[in-house]
């Protein structure tokens, strides 16, 4: 039996509690024996499915907030019971996110209807072939002209891509060299000149794909947001979906330490139950806190930016990184206790040991993180925010 004592604290609300149930009930009905083989196909019926549960309604919002907490709660609880099911939630929500926060009423009407009634898949095209951590040089081009912006350029690693209907894309509008000189659109994904040129595999599947654009037109209302914002905007939507990602390491370090136990205590050696050994109860106890440590910083994230906050670069970063990190040791704990049987195909650690890998990389490497929150951690000792935060509360 999974620990749910978390949902005690005060971070929630009765809806998050009552929400959190009512979606452990349903995976544990829909999301057994999920097939890994058509990685495509899986992911279109999740989509499908968690659109007709009602549950993509929180990817979205025509309101231009987003509930971080409720995001995080989906991840976690989708990614212990499947990977893909958590994948498929995230994607239609990292995909919206910068028209959630930042779209015309025109765009939402156009788009959230279909992907949060999962009629539509969302995908998110940020990275590039030559940057991947570095965004500011991303070097893809949208160039206007007259009523229209003319694209060019590659966009990789792209979730959903060769299945999504629409993407969310950055490209360089030239209003300045770096930074400041990138725009964000939402683009359908049939567009004249717009192919599939890689189809990318990877250790644990999912839908990802290598996107070229050459001369698309696309018209200027497809712009989110006002050009030359597409880095901040880009950054705005990683600080909700940093959480998310933290969340769903954390869903898959509650997975393997469930499996740890069950492992130690159905097993024996030398006549005696495995969880009796200190060794044993050593892995355990630092697994149980590394899951519990990253339960608080991932939810410290989302109730931080749910209240008010206009930045959570730093909350999200420390929780992606710390949830990310500890997750990859729990489940590596958790393979070894399994014995040969932990590195078997089709065994559950051995999926998510694979699982686990990529969200040490994605939206954000550890790495990457770290620079995150060393810049924050200086600039607010620079700014006097710690002093002045004392004064206020002395
Ligand atoms: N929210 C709002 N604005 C932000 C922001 C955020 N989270 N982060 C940065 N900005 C702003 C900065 O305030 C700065 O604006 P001003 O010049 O007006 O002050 C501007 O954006 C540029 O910021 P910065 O100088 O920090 O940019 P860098 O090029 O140094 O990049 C990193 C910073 C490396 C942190 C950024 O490129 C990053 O997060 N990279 C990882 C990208 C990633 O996650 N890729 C995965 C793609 S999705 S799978």
């Amino acid at each position: 039996m999974m620990d749910c004592s978390f949902l005690d604290w005060p971070f929630f609300d009765d809806q998050h509690r009552n929400l959190a149930r009512d979606v452990e009930s349903w995976a544990k009905e829909n999301l057994t024996d999920i097939d890994h083989a058509d990685t495509d196909a899986t992911c279109q019926t999740l989509v499908q499915k968690l659109g007709a549960a009602g549950y993509l309604q929180h990817t979205a919002s025509s309101k231009g907030k987003l509930d971080v907490r409720t995001l995080c709660l989906f991840r976690e609880i989708l990614a212990r019971h499947d990977g893909l099911a958590d994948f498929a939630f995230a994607m239609q929500g990292l995909g919206m996110g910068a028209i959630s926060l930042f779209g015309t009423v025109a765009q939402k009407e156009q788009w959230l209807p279909l992907t949060r009634t999962g009629k539509a898949i969302a995908g998110f095209a940020l990275t590039e072939p030559q940057s991947g951590s570095d965004v500011a040089n991303s070097t893809m081009t949208a160039t206007k002209d007259g009523d229209s912006y003319i694209l060019n350029g590659e966009k990789t690693w792209i979730s959903n891509g060769g299945i999504a209907d629409v993407y969310t894309l950055f490209a360089r509008t030239g209003e300045a060299v770096g930074a400041k000189g990138l725009s964000a659109f939402v683009i359908p994904a049939q567009l004249d000149g717009l192919e599939i040129v890689e189809r990318l595999e990877t250790i644990a599947p999912h839908p990802l794909a290598r996107l070229r654009f050459t001369d698309c037109r696309i018209p200027a209302s497809a712009l989110l947001g006002n050009s030359g914002e597409g880095f901040k905007i880009a950054m705005s939507v990683l600080d909700i979906f940093r959480s998310s990602v933290a969340a769903a390491a954390l869903g898959f370090a509650r997975r393997a330490l469930d499996e740890a136990l069950k492992r130690v205590t159905s097993r024996e050696i030398q006549g005696a139950s495995l969880s009796t050994l200190q060794l044993v109860q050593g892995k355990i106890a630092e697994m149980a806190l590394d899951i519990d440590a990253a339960a608080l910083l991932v939810y410290r994230a989302a109730w931080t930016k749910d209240s008010g906050a206009a930045r959570v670069t730093r909350e999200a970063a420390m929780a992606k990184l710390f949830a990310t990190e500890q997750a990859q040791k729990v489940i590596d704990h958790a393979v070894q206790l399994h014995g040969g049987d932990g590195v078997k195909s089709g065994e559950t650690v051995e999926r998510l040991y694979r699982e686990i890998r990529a969200l040490r990389i994605y939206e954000g490497a550890s790495d990457i993180q770290k620079i995150v929150i060393a810049r924050q951690t200086m600039q607010n000792w620079q700014a006097g925010n710690i002093d002045q935060q004392m004064e206020t509360t002395a």
